[in-house]
């Protein structure tokens, strides 16, 4: 970031200084102390052999004459979210803490830095241009999976040549799992670098009873929720559309679900219900266009409809047409033309199948024969379901309501912004914690933090064993090691407390108007957390 990209805002906020936990205070007179193990698959003690004995790690005091620096590298792996350069600031913070000479080395692109050897030392100027900023810009990121024994020898190299103390991988699931794999590989070669992995993703799927939230899910849900507020504040003051609104999340529903909480639009689909109540695709048009009908007769002839990008893959038979489309795409695809595709999808699928494909507009079915993700999956953000939705409503209406409808996608708006203080704060902690975790030896855990819905000062920091994570997954064919994504839990209280209202909010319009987030003002307002975690930890 140059002098020219800066202005006042970002010079204020560059002030903002993290509370952090009061158990981080000083170094000297703590310790990253081992406890209880916990319960891991036969199948998985079988793939980490060496990374077994671990349990859960937690802060105790004691006293620690920590004399050597530390080298330790991070880099960011998947899709960009709010924080990022918080738990690299607090990583920088820490380990010069433990030791002046300290140094960190930010990873180039993602995991493709750390196997083609593409890195930088991160100075103290450099980083103090960043502090609570947005993005993933300082080093960049990248989807890179390190799994294959090349990618892993190359990895070796890397960090060898180095002599990392420690490596940081800043992701999500499959990421985490990637931590997972290196840290056992690392441990199998006998390197003496340590992999700690933290909690990343817009998408909020990477929890469970350990982990309460991803970073970068606040922040983001703030930014969408603002924005469909807007929305929803034009729709009553026109009275005359429908907005259809996909949020992102790749699998669950986590986003819109928190954007229903803090709006209380019209209707929001929620994936997993759906895939609960094995909806049909004309189920859901046959529920979109009652209501549509249903508000027409009260004279209400515009909405907020919140799609989560997830959406189509959670409908039963659009699932298995996925599959199929899948299975056709890695046989044909590298060098079928999309007219190609089409015509094999054509020849090849059960007619059932054929006739749901065929009745898609062609932006829609070419959308679902583009090329897949580097882990073989249908690339559901750059899928129109806002657009595919408003066009079979609209067939179903069949002019009998006034139906004019606007679509919009929001994603990539919330990735970057600048954190909320929550992010913020949370981002800066996970770093200094993760530094503490490499000090004192641990390789193959989450650095994590719990009571998130507290005051920081109390929020407490824990090393989650990441083999507790994984389980065996059929993935192309093979069983592979992977976390389970964390669906919306349609008997959790953020769900309850949806549907206890939604009946209402359909009907109603019930709208709120989330503000921008703010960074300046009274702490309840600044210092507010995410709807679902308000719920959860009620
Ligand atoms: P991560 O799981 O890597 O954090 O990314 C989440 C996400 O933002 C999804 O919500 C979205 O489907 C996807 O990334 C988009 O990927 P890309 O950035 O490659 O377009």
């Amino acid at each position: 970031m140059t002098m020219e990209t800066q202005n006042d805002f970002l010079k204020e906020r560059r002030k903002f200084s993290p509370i952090t936990p009061e158990i981080l205070g000083d170094f000297s007179a703590v310790l990253c102390t081992q406890g209880n193990k916990p319960e891991v698959s036969s199948e998985i003690k079988k793939l980490f052999p060496k990374s077994l004995n671990q349990g859960f790690v937690s802060l105790q005091k004691g006293h620690c004459n920590h004399l050597y620096p530390l080298t330790v590298g991070i880099v960011f792996s998947g899709g960009q979210a709010p924080g990022g350069h918080n738990v690299v600031s607090g990583l920088f913070d820490a380990i010069k803490r433990i030791h002046l000479d300290s140094k960190v080395i930010g990873f180039l692109q993602g995991p493709d830095g750390i196997i083609k050897g593409e890195y930088r030392e991160l100075e103290k100027q450099e980083i103090a241009m960043y502090r609570n900023t947005g993005g993933f810009d300082l080093i960049g990121s990248g989807r890179t999976k390190i799994e294959t024994k090349e990618q892993l020898e190359r990895a070796a190299i890397t960090v060898k040549a180095l002599a990392l103390d420690g490596l940081v991988i800043v992701g999500g699931d499959d990421s985490n799992t990637n931590a997972a794999i290196l840290a056992e590989y690392f441990l199998q070669k006998s390197l003496t670098t340590k992999v700690i992995g933290v909690p990343k993703t817009i998408d909020g799927d990477l929890k469970n009873e350990y982990i309460e939230s991803s970073f970068g899910f606040d922040t983001a849900c703030k930014v969408y929720g603002e924005v469909i507020g807007n929305i929803a504040r034009d729709a009553i003051s026109a009275k005359k559309y429908y907005h259809f609104i996909k949020l992102m999340g790749r699998s669950a529903s986590h986003i819109a679900l928190e954007c229903a909480l803090q709006v209380q639009p019209t209707l929001t689909l929620i994936s997993e219900e759906i895939r609960e109540k094995k909806y049909t695709l004309q189920r859901v048009i046959d529920e979109l266009s009652r209501l549509i009908d249903q508000r027409a007769k009260a004279g209400k002839n515009y909405g907020i409809i919140v799609i989560p990008e997830g959406l189509i893959e959670f409908i039963p038979e659009i699932n298995e047409l996925i599959s199929l489309l899948n299975q056709i795409i890695a046989k044909h695809g590298g060098q079928a033309s999309l007219e190609e595709r089409i015509e094999i999808v054509h020849r090849s699928m059960p007619s059932s199948l054929a006739t749901i494909f065929a009745s898609f507009p062609k932006e829609i079915q070419s959308q679902l024969l583009l090329d897949r993700d580097p882990h073989g999956n249908v690339q559901v953000s750059k899928i129109a379901t806002e657009k595919l939705l408003i066009h079979l409503v609209s067939l179903q209406l069949q002019n009998r309501a006034k139906f004019v409808a606007v679509d919009h996608f929001f994603g990539y708006e919330g990735r970057c912004g600048y954190p909320s203080n929550f992010d913020a704060t949370y981002c800066y902690a996970l770093g200094v914690f993760t530094a503490l975790l490499i000090r004192d030896g641990f390789t193959g855990y989450m650095s994590c933090i719990k009571n998130l819905s507290q005051d920081p000062s109390q929020w407490e920091c824990f090393g989650l064993p990441l083999t507790t994570l994984l389980h065996l997954e059929e993935r192309h064919g093979t069983r592979k090691p992977v976390i389970q994504k964390a669906l919306v839990d349609l008997k959790g209280a953020p769900f309850q407390h949806f549907t206890q209202n939604r009946e209402k909010w359909a009907l109603e319009d019930c709208f709120k108007f989330p503000s921008p987030i703010q960074f300046f003002g009274p702490s309840f307002i600044t210092n507010s957390i995410s709807l679902t975690l308000k719920l959860e930890q009620k």
